[in-house]
This record gives structure tokens, sequence and C-alpha cells, in this order.
């Protein structure tokens, strides 16, 4: 996968890049990430990349112009095999695991990051096809929540955990949260280790490890509870 993300703040990805699995996921061919800094893409004498919003109020928008440039040139080098802009926006639809494997299946992104009181209307009007938010927050730009984008979807491209079940039971993948896990000693300062964990009889543990994932969704999360049971009712088999 390409993944392309237009910011006026690239130095922001730099140890997040140099980092464990996603760093992994790039050396190993994976996916691709370059970053396009918009400042490259203004003509003007200044490089000016946002500016006042007309009708007043507080806050710098940024440009049209440049990211028109960026956005162009990068379809055009890079020869893209899907030409889909996604903004992040605290304006966007609310991103979760399922967008996240949407997202996983597409040959190439290109996240444009949002910053400062917003961007120019035209930009979204003529360019972005998605606009995405990762929560009901506001953040001071959209690069925060294009990392949070990019890591949740590399971990989902094949080779790049190198155990594919590690994706596969994630929370939210399987609908439910996750159940709790133990690691040596199995006597922890007096905290033993649920004895169902250590016999091996693996369909017990299956099962205790289900009723834990049901129990804490039920808890915290009715929200995903109830759709997991609706699910489960017009599903029986999985
Ligand atoms: Cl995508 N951008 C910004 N600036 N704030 C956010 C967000 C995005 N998602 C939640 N808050």
């Amino acid at each position: 996968m390409q993944i392309h993300v237009i910011t006026a703040f690239p130095k922001t990805f730099d140890g997040f890049l140099d980092e464990s699995i996603l760093k992994r996921a790039v050396s190993g061919g994976a996916v691709t990430i370059t970053l396009h800094h918009i400042r490259d893409y203004a003509t003007d004498r200044h490089q000016q990349i946002d500016d006042y919003p007309y009708g007043g109020g507080p806050g710098m928008i940024l440009k049209a112009e440049p990211i028109f440039r960026c956005v162009e040139q990068v379809c055009e080098k890079y020869a893209l095999p899907e030409r889909k802009i996604t903004l992040l926006t605290p304006a966007g639809q609310r991103y979760d695991q399922k967008k996240a494997v949407e997202l996983s299946l597409r040959q190439s992104m290109v996240l444009l990051c949002g910053h400062y009181k917003g961007v120019d209307q035209r930009v979204i009007d003529e360019l972005v096809d998605e606009e995405i938010s990762i929560g009901d927050y506001v953040l001071t730009g959209g690069e925060l929540a294009a990392m949070v984008i990019i890591d949740s979807v590399a971990r989902l491209l094949p080779g790049v955990l190198g155990d594919i079940d590690s994706a596969i039971t994630d929370s939210f993948q399987t609908g439910l949260l996750d159940h709790p896990h133990y690691t040596r000693p199995e006597n922890f300062r007096g905290n033993l280790v649920p004895n169902v964990l250590l016999r091996g009889n693996h369909a017990a543990i299956s099962e205790w490890r289900l009723q834990q994932a049901l129990q804490i969704t039920k808890e915290r999360r009715q929200d995903l509870y109830k759709q997991y049971i609706e699910y489960e009712k017009s599903n029986p088999s999985c």
C-alpha cells in the first residue's frame, strides 16, 4: 500500500515512522509512507500556506492553492491506483475498526491533515472524497489523527504483524473488548493466574476467554455488547 500524507508539519511524523511495527511494515515492503510538505507547494515569495478567514474571526485557514498543487503533483508523480483524498478533521465521520479494515483493502491512501482553524472549503468541495475524525475532541491538527489511521491500517496489512491471528483476535475485530491476559510467573505476589489457563484444555480456555470478554464488554460498553448479541442472534454459527 502507498500512503501519502499531506501536512504542514512533516517533522511530527519522525519518531512515529522510526519505531517498531511501523518501521517493520515499511522496511518489509508492506507499505510506503511519503510525506509531502504543503509549504513546498506554495508559490508566493513568503511561501504562505495559511491566511485570515474571509468574514473575520479567530485562527488561520489553510489556503487552497498549495494543497491543490500538492495533490495534483502527488497524483501525477506516483500514478496513484486510487485517487481518493481523505481529510482529517473533527467534522469528519467517526473512525472505527470497520473503517480501518476498509482502508486496509485499498492500494493507496492520501491523507490530508487539516490544521489551524480549518481548510479552505474549496479544497473540501473539489478535492476531498471523504472526511474522517478520530473522536469527539479537538486536536490542534490532523497529524496525530493521520498517525492513528496509519498505525491501525498498517497492522492489518499482510506480513506486518507476523502473526495474523493476533490481528484477527483483537478487541473490536471480534466485536468485543479483549479478555484478560497473563504471562509468567504463575504466582505474582500472591495473585494467581486463573487455573483454567494452566491446564491446556483449549476448548475450556476459549470458553473462559469468551465469557470474560462478554462480561467486560457488558460492563463497560453496552453499545458494543448489544451489537454483538444482535449479530450473534442473526448469525448463530459464528
Ligand atoms: Cl481528524 N483532526 C483534528 N484537528 N481534531 C480531531 C480529529 C481530527 N479527530 C478528532 N479530533
